[in-house]
This record gives structure tokens, sequence and C-alpha cells, in this order.
């Protein structure tokens, strides 16, 4: 059982960078992996709303930062996918730096969950992904996603290797399964949420309170 209630989660904003999101307090996890690698539909089985984040079958759908409020100061942010090939050059450029903006200068941030799919899993862009999290100190949770779609020796197989060489990059990282489709790892996701979210939130809470 998970601490939080992850199904009151609602919508707060859509931004197109950092400047318009709302005030840098609270805990924010970030859910970041190459367009398409299921984000959204992660997003909404741990919320268990079928229209909390918007999925689609054709890749770069989410272009900005989408934000959402678990509980007051607690917020869960669906950041726009890379790696996505046909998308024009200069539109790619403004979504990585919009995305290496919110990942280096946003003080609320707190974990990363990176998402890759199990069948592609490190490629380039996931690898500057958790190298700019581990030089961050931001802890990361990689999940393998789509593990539906291998049966299950060959799953144990990619967890594997993956896990090995995440070892290789130092930081704070855990790699599970995950599939939206057959509800793999959800639990574990809300657990890990759970314990970034309990990090004690310093200075910045108390003066906003109403207390
Ligand atoms: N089989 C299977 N398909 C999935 C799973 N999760 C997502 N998909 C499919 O993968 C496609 C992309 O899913 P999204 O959740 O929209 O991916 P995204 O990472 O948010 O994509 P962008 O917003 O473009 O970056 C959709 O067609 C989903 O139905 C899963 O666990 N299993
Ligand atoms: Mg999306």
């Amino acid at each position: 059982m998970s601490e939080l209630n992850y199904h009151v989660t609602h919508f707060v904003m859509s931004a197109p960078d950092i400047r318009h999101l709302p005030a840098d307090t609270g805990i924010e996890v970030a859910f970041a992996g190459r367009s398409n690698a299921g984000k959204s539909s992660a997003l909404n089985t741990l919320t268990n709303q079928k229209g909390l984040a918007r999925t689609s079958k054709t890749p770069g759908r989410t272009q900005l930062i989408n934000l959402f409020e678990v509980k007051e100061g607690k917020r869960l942010v669906d950041l726009p996918g890379y790696g996505y090939a046909e998308v024009p050059e200069e539109m790619k450029l403004k979504w990585q730096r919009a995305l290496g903006e919110y990942l280096q200068k946003r003080q609320a941030l707190k974990g990363l969950v990176v998402l890759m799919d199990i069948r592609h899993p490190l490629k380039d862009l996931d690898r500057q992904m958790i190298q700019w999290s581990v030089e961050s100190a931001i802890p990361v949770l990689l999940l393998l996603t789509k593990a539906d779609k291998l049966a299950s020796g060959a799953r144990k197989v990619q967890l594997n290797v993956v896990r090995e060489a995440a070892l290789s990059f130092g930081g704070d990282i855990q790699v599970e399964l995950f599939s939206s489709l057959k509800k793999i790892g959800v639990d574990k996701v809300r657990q890990k949420l759970d314990s970034w979210y309990a990090m004690p939130d310093e200075a910045t809470e108390d003066q906003h309170g109403d207390a």
C-alpha cells in the first residue's frame, strides 16, 4: 500500500518553459523519456485515471511541461518526450532546451522517473538524462515500459542487463519493469514516489502555509 492517494491527482497547468511554471516550492517528480516510451500512459496508470495525461500513437504528443498535483505541494510532471526523429530540428532544440532547463534549474525537482521501452533501452538521450540527474544528485527510477511486449524470461534478462548498466552511472538509480497494459510495477512506482514526496522540504513550505 502506498502512503499517498494518487487517484485524486488533478491537472494544474501546461507550460512551454520553466518561466511559466508556478512557484518553485514543494516537491516535483518528473516523468521523462523518449517520445512514445509510455510516459503519459504510466501517469494515467499510476493515478488510475484514463484521461489525466494525454496519450497518443503519434510520437511527440506531449510538447509542453504538464503539471499535476497529487496533494498540496506534491506534484507530478509529464515532460515532453525527446528523440522523435520526425520533428523539425528547430522544434526539437526548443524542447530539449525546455527539458534541460527544467532538469537543471527547478529546485522542486526531487526525483526523476525515466521511462524506456523495454525493447529499446538506454539510447543516447536516455543516458544523457540519467547523467544529468546523477550530476544534479537527483535520484532516478528507471522504468522498462511495455514489459507486456516480452515473455517473462526475456523480461528478466532485459531487467538484469539494464540493472547492470545502471551501476556504471554511479548515482541513486533503481530499475524496475513496468506495464500500463498489464499493471506491472505500479506499486513499486507508488512506493518510490512516496519516499521522494516524504523528503523534508527545505525552508520554503512554512513561508507559504496559512499557519
Ligand atoms: N503494449 C503496451 N503499450 C503501451 C504501454 N504503455 C503505453 N503504450 C502505448 O504506447 C504509445 C505511446 O504511449 P504514450 O503514453 O502516449 O507515450 P509518451 O511517452 O507519453 O509519448 P510522448 O507524449 O509522445 O512523448 C500508445 O500507443 C500507448 O497505448 C504498455 O504498457 N504496453
Ligand atoms: Mg506523452
